[in-house]
């Protein structure tokens, strides 16, 4: 659907970047979606300027790419929250044991599994709501418990409990797991099956309840000025507050009609 632009449909591969956005179960969530191809990154690097989360998509059959790790250290020194997508579960040639352990050995163990993938790829378990189970690979109750630990890290209280008692309520997590995403401290890693639906309402439940919001993503600097007079503030989105943007993207479509535009502006002069 998001592959319009002629050249990507003749190639069937994506080379230009488009927008979009969902409303799932909260308030809607604004989509970028960019070309995975080397050649075609520029237009994705521009976009970290526009985006709280970047979500790496990885294939189960052919693992890390070149650009996999471009664009994961891009958004990662630029302070953007990251979630990791293995995509194609159900390929003949899937390996997601090996690419699960290359992607922890090459971007880190912040790089954690919020679900599993189980019965033979035929669904996804999740990982916060169970500690036990059954799932292709790794044990759910260990990642569980590594999942619990890794989130009470970054809050004091939480992690008084879980010191205390052993656990913590997948309940009282909810906030503490955003906070956890929007610090870089947990990489969230989900797994999907496009071509059977599996594992596609769980990114989404994931990308609404883990993705920071713009209020606490990474917060943009507004500079006034060059050189050493310049002033740096920083933007609290605020409602109610002044507008401020930042063109992060100018395109032409050969589509439209110039002349009927031009027209119309000078009427409306
Ligand atoms: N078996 C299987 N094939 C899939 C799945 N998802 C996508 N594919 C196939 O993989 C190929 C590439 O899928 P795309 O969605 O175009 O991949 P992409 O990430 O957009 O790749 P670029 O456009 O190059 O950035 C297509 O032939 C899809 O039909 C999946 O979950 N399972
Ligand atoms: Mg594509």
């Amino acid at each position: 659907m998001l592959d319009y632009d002629d050249e990507s449909k003749e190639r069937r591969q994506t080379v230009d970047s488009s927008l979009f956005y969902f409303e799932h179960e909260g308030p809607p969530a604004q989509f970028h979606r960019y070309p995975g191809m080397p050649d075609y990154c520029g237009p994705a690097i521009a976009a970290i300027a526009a985006v709280e989360t970047a979500a790496i998509v990885i294939s189960a059959a052919s693992g890390i790419g070149v650009n996999t790790r471009r664009m994961y250290n891009v958004a990662k020194n630029y302070g953007l929250a990251r979630m990791i997508i293995v995509t194609r579960l159900d390929a003949e040639n899937a390996n997601v044991a090996d690419v699960f352990s290359s992607i922890q050995e090459t971007f880190g163990l912040e790089c954690h599994p919020i679900n599993l993938p189980a019965d033979g790829g035929k669904g996804v378990i999740d990982c916060l709501a169970n500690d036990s189970g059954s799932a292709d690979l790794l044990d759910v109750g260990e990642c569980h418990t590594a999942l619990i630990d890794r989130i009470v890290e970054t809050d004091d209280t939480l992690m008084e409990q879980f010191m205390e008692t052993g656990s913590v309520p997948p309940e009282k997590l909810g906030p503490a797991i955003g906070n956890a995403v929007a610090m870089g401290h947990l990489v969230p890693v989900l797994f999907v099956s496009a071509k059977h639906d599996v594992g596609v309402k769980e990114l989404l439940d994931a990308i609404i309840r883990y993705a920071p919001s713009p209020l606490v993503g990474k917060k943009r600097t507004l500079v006034v000025g060059e050189g050493e007079t310049a002033t740096e503030t920083v933007i609290e989105p605020d409602l109610e507050g002044d507008f401020v943007a930042q063109v992060f993207k100018i395109t032409s479509d050969p589509k439209s009609n110039i002349s009927t535009r031009s027209r119309a502006c000078t009427a409306a002069r």
